[in-house]
């Protein structure tokens, strides 16, 4: 019995080094070290997978079906996330309602998601609900349309179009056309009230035309992006008068909407009325290429590669853009007649 008091002294030393050495990178006062050992299997005790295979879940609050180009944003939002297995998305449709997208975002927020994805239907009123997106540590990023100026602490990019130069460009190619000193009246159909899209694309356009006082907006309504609201504006104001020679449409489904309404009323739209749009989506192309419709200036739809690389980029601790712009061009004649077989959307 003697000989083996030193042997447990000698255990008890060892063991209290061990436990010492245990806590040393830890940092805590020494209340025992009780991680659990690595795993070393593919999953854990209780079955989750694999911390490292977790995936990016992205939600994302899109604003609605109104137009061609809608469509094919959502498809490219779609197509990206849930072909990618890095990636679990859940995707929420707001039929055009802010309230509606408020909603989802708690939604997402509730739902702990990695990021949120917002279009955002109109500019103002997202500062109480992007705040609390921030205070819960979700990044969002805006996509295609942007939100009220002072507001950049609220989300961590926006990818999308420079539309002040959209509507620049829809006035030059008209200038182009006319002639400086030409006498054009026009008809505007803006896009849905208070949406950055419509308030740029008018800006630009108006700023484009400014010091050309032969060229006057003689009505400018909204048309709320869809092709049967453009429409509606257009036989209503056909009704009053006709000496138009310019519809610049906000977008291409109200120019599309306002062509029928120009046919019905015994006007040849792309000769007796010119018509711009914007967006460039193939059914545009297809008017261009009959002659009913004239210009059309590209804005790209299909952001989701842009997006998930921005997520990418983020989670790898890069440095990203405030604004990530898209690549766009102005399609009009044998351009547009050219590209339309290459449309995808
Ligand atoms: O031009 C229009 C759509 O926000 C850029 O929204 C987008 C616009 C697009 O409904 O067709």
């Amino acid at each position: 019995m003697k000989r083996q008091k030193p042997y447990w002294l000698a255990l008890i030393a060892i063991m209290m080094i061990a436990m010492m050495a245990g806590c040393g990178n830890s940092g805590n006062n020494g209340a025992g070290n009780t991680e659990a050992p690595p795993a070393t299997g593919t999953a854990n005790e209780d079955n989750t997978p694999d911390a490292s295979a977790k995936k990016i879940v992205v939600g994302f609050a899109q604003i609605g079906q109104e137009s061609g180009w809608r469509d094919a944003e959502t498809a490219s939002i779609k197509e990206t996330f849930t072909n990618d297995p890095q990636f679990e998305l859940k995707f929420s449709d707001a039929q055009q309602k802010q309230e509606n997208q408020i909603k989802a975002i708690r939604t997402f927020i509730a739902q702990k998601v990695d990021v949120i994805g917002l279009a955002p239907v109109v500019e103002s009123g997202w500062e109480t609900v992007l705040k609390e997106a921030k205070d819960a540590g979700i990044p969002v990023f805006l996509l295609d349309r942007g939100i009220t100026k002072g507001n950049e602490d609220l989300y961590t990019s926006f990818i999308g179009s420079d539309f002040i130069l959209e509507g620049e460009n829809a006035a030059k190619w008209m200038i182009d056309e006319f002639g400086a000193d030409a006498t054009v009246n026009i008809v505007q159909l803006e896009g849905t009230v208070g949406a950055s899209a419509a308030n740029d694309r008018k800006k630009g356009f108006e700023d484009g035309i400014k010091d050309k006082p032969g060229y006057k907006i003689v009505y400018s309504q909204t048309g709320d992006f869809t092709r049967a609201k453009g429409k509606e504006v257009m036989e209503a104001y056909l009704k009053k008068d006709k000496n138009i020679q310019v519809v610049y449409a906000h977008n291409d489904d109200m120019a599309l909407g306002a062509i029928q309404a120009i046919e019905e009323a015994g006007l040849k739209p792309g000769t007796d009325i010119k018509i711009i749009g914007v967006d460039g989506i193939k059914a545009a192309f297809e008017a261009i290429k009959e002659g009913k419709m004239n210009v059309t200036v590209e804005c790209n739809p299909l952001l989701g590669p842009q997006l998930k690389q921005a997520i990418l980029d983020l989670k790898a601790g890069k440095e990203l853009e405030k604004w990530i712009k898209s690549e766009e061009d102005v399609y009009f004649g044998q351009k547009a007649i050219d590209a339309l077989p290459n449309r995808k959307y």
